[in-house]
């Protein structure tokens, strides 16, 4: 398939775009690189040192002998550039990843929130005006957050994407099936809840066939591919905006600092491995659903699990220590989580559990690289509202 990867450069865009060339497609990635440029912005870099895209097209065609193609295209603001590559290239997939994706960095002030909103919704909506302009017949994939239900579930395990509802109407009861009910937890999360309307209405009015990825917290940095040469090394966040719970607690112990548990750490989250990230994608790319059908809805998790117990399980395997920090966000103390992941089960995804090894080895990765850990980024400083506090250790405030 000719599949272009819209934010290929980016932490799950980048081992994507890898994965699918390797796989025998033909990939163009398309980017702005706005987030090299958010990394200058916040002063924050990745852990690991990621190369240029030129350079990392150039040496995974030296590794792995195949063709990736680039073009820097703004898909939030370039329309026309969009539209020029589209129609002419004709891609049979569009995987689109090109949103600003961390949660306190939507939050950390009204630039940022008008930012996000802006790139993510005009991003997706210009996708899709794109492809029925075009009049090119495109299977659109795209990422999106299990944040688009919040976290609280009732009880019952989160299908995936459609509920199962009965409406009274006087004696009759009438069974209809709506999107769940959206709860987002930040301005970023909004976003992929305003995402899922337009995906909804172009399916019914264009016919587009649309896929959208609930996906969980990734935990890891490395998939097959990118670990195959230093130069293909994917990006490894542990910024308070953008690195992600698990990533951070591993690089924390790799250099001492204590793991930051927000408030009680009773949160429950889905989590999956990036390994088993670029597998959903190319699962489905290859289960396409027809023109005239409804927004194909997959779970892209594997597991859940409590920030408190993620926190215990790396202290006790690296002799972390682990601090409750005041919780920057306003979220719920204590949820439990069940969900519903049978699509990617049934087509054949064999998960890779959270293990003990596993955890160990990205450890290492962060060991190796810690002497490029900038201590003053670590703490959690982005607050939701003005009566929360930054997440700072107890043990390190006013240092
Ligand atoms: N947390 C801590 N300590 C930390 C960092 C985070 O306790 O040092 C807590 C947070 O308060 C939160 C949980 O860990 O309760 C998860 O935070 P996160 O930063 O790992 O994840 P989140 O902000 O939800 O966002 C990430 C990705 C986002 C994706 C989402 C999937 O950045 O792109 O959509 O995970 S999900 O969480 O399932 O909505």
């Amino acid at each position: 398939m000719k599949i272009a990867v819209l934010g290929g450069d980016g932490f799950c865009g980048w081992p994507a775009a890898l994965h699918l060339s390797a796989s025998g497609h033909d990939v163009t990635i398309i980017d702005n690189l706005s987030r090299r440029a958010i990394d200058e912005e916040l002063g924050a870099e990745s852990l690991t040192p990621i190369r240029p895209i030129e350079e990392r097209i150039s040496a995974w065609k030296e590794t792995a002998g195949r063709d990736i193609s680039f073009r820097n295209i703004d898909v939030a603001q370039d329309y026309d550039s969009l539209l020029d590559f589209i129609t002419h290239e004709g891609p049979d997939a569009i995987i689109h990843f090109a949103e600003q994706r961390a949660a306190p960095y939507s939050m950390k002030n009204s630039r940022n929130k008008r930012y996000t909103v802006d790139n993510n919704v005009n991003a997706t909506h210009n996708v899709l005006a794109a492809i029925v302009e075009s009049g090119r017949d495109v299977h659109l994939v795209h990422l999106g957050t299990m944040g688009v239900y919040g976290y609280g579930t009732a009880g019952m395990a989160i299908p995936e994407g459609y509920l199962d509802i009965q409406v009274a109407n006087g004696e009759d009861v009438i069974e209809q099936q709506i999107l769940y009910p959206t709860n987002p937890g930040s301005v970023y999360h909004m976003t992929k809840v305003l995402d899922q309307n337009l995906f909804a209405y172009y399916a019914k009015n264009d016919r587009l066939r649309i896929t959208d990825l609930h996906q969980g917290i990734i935990w890891g940095t490395n998939t097959a591919e990118t670990s195959s040469d230093e130069r293909l090394i994917n990006r490894f966040d542990y910024d308070g905006d953008y690195g992600t719970v698990l990533n951070r607690f591993l690089v924390q112990a790799a250099v001492g600092y204590p793991l930051t548990v927000h408030g009680t750490g009773g949160q429950t989250r889905a989590f999956i491995h990036i390994q088993d990230m670029v597998r959903c994608v190319q699962i489905a790319l290859e289960n396409p659903p027809e023109a005239g059908e409804r927004v194909k809805i997959f779970n892209q998790m594997t597991e859940t699990h409590r920030v408190r117990e993620l926190a215990h399980l790396i202290g006790e395997l690296t002799g972390a220590q682990v601090e409750m920090v005041p919780n920057p966000r306003n979220e719920a103390a204590e949820n439990e989580l069940h969900v519903t992941n049978d699509t990617f089960l049934e087509l054949g995804l064999n998960p890779t559990r959270l293990s003990e090894g596993l955890l160990l080895e990205v450890e290492q990765t962060a060991g190796r690289y810690r002497d490029r850990v900038d201590f003053s980024k670590i703490p959690a400083t982005s607050t939701w509202t003005a009566d929360n506090e930054a997440g700072i250790p107890p043990s390190l405030q006013g240092k």
